[in-house]
């Protein structure tokens, strides 16, 4: 895809930090497209036929990484779609991805650089209770205590180090999701503008 053409900003934060929620808003704000890496998985796990379903069902559960290349697919394949119409021009909120620094440089090399990424910041306190909170209504198979811890662990070691790599490049705006989602959205709206979006 071409950088000039193709907008992607990456929507990163630990699990249940509100990146749904919020990506929700662009949409209808900013006419952006939402590409949520989880549900794109979701969805192919459930998809007949195919040949990811019981591996991605696996990572799911053990809150890991699906390797890399399935969901670089799903997402490249979304983002074909989406812009086929469009004269080759989108503009992507890649939500939930990247998470692991492999996937962070194979998909800027091979798909497009991202323009930025916006971080939701939320204390693990806060993000269990959500979580265990939406797990009494959301039938994920990993909205229980078990899973949940894993997704934290995987969080903190595996995606922190992909957040603190682009931190370095100074392409993260940091957002605190400690509020109401009214609010945090505010805060949003601020970071947003401040990149000319
Ligand atoms: N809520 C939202 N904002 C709130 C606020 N400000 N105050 C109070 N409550 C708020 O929100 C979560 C819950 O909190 C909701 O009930 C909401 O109403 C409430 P949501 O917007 O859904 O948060 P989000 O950050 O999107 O949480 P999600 O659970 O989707 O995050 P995860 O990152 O855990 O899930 P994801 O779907 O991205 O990934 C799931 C799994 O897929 C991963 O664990 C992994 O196994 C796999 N995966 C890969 O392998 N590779 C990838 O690249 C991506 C995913
Ligand atoms: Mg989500």
């Amino acid at each position: 895809f071409s950088p000039e053409e193709v907008k992607v900003v990456f929507v990163l934060g630990g699990p249940g930090a509100g990146k749904g929620t919020q990506c929700a808003n662009l949409v209808r704000d900013y006419g952006f497209r939402h590409l949520s890496a989880g549900d794109l998985l979701r969805a192919e796990q459930d998809r007949e036929g195919s040949e990811y379903g019981e591996m991605i069902k696996k990572y799911i559960r053990e809150g890991d990484i699906v390797p890399m290349e399935v969901t670089v697919k799903l997402l490249e394949n979304a983002m074909k779609e989406d812009i086929k119409d469009k004269h080759g021009k989108g503009s992507f909120l890649i939500d939930g991805f990247p998470r692991k620094m492999d996937q962070a440089e194979h998909f800027e090399d091979t798909v497009v650089p991202s323009r930025f990424i916006l971080f939701f910041d939320c204390p693990e306190e806060e993000l269990e209770k959500r979580l265990l909170n939406r797990g009494k209504t959301s039938g994920r198979s990993d909205d229980n205590v078990e899973s949940i811890k894993k997704r934290f662990k995987t969080f903190v070691e595996t995606s922190m180090p992909v957040v603190k790599y682009f931190e370095d490049e100074g392409k993260v705006e940091n957002v605190s999701a400690v509020a109401s989602p009214e609010e945090v959205y505010q805060h949003v709206k601020e970071r947003m503008e401040k990149r000319g979006i």
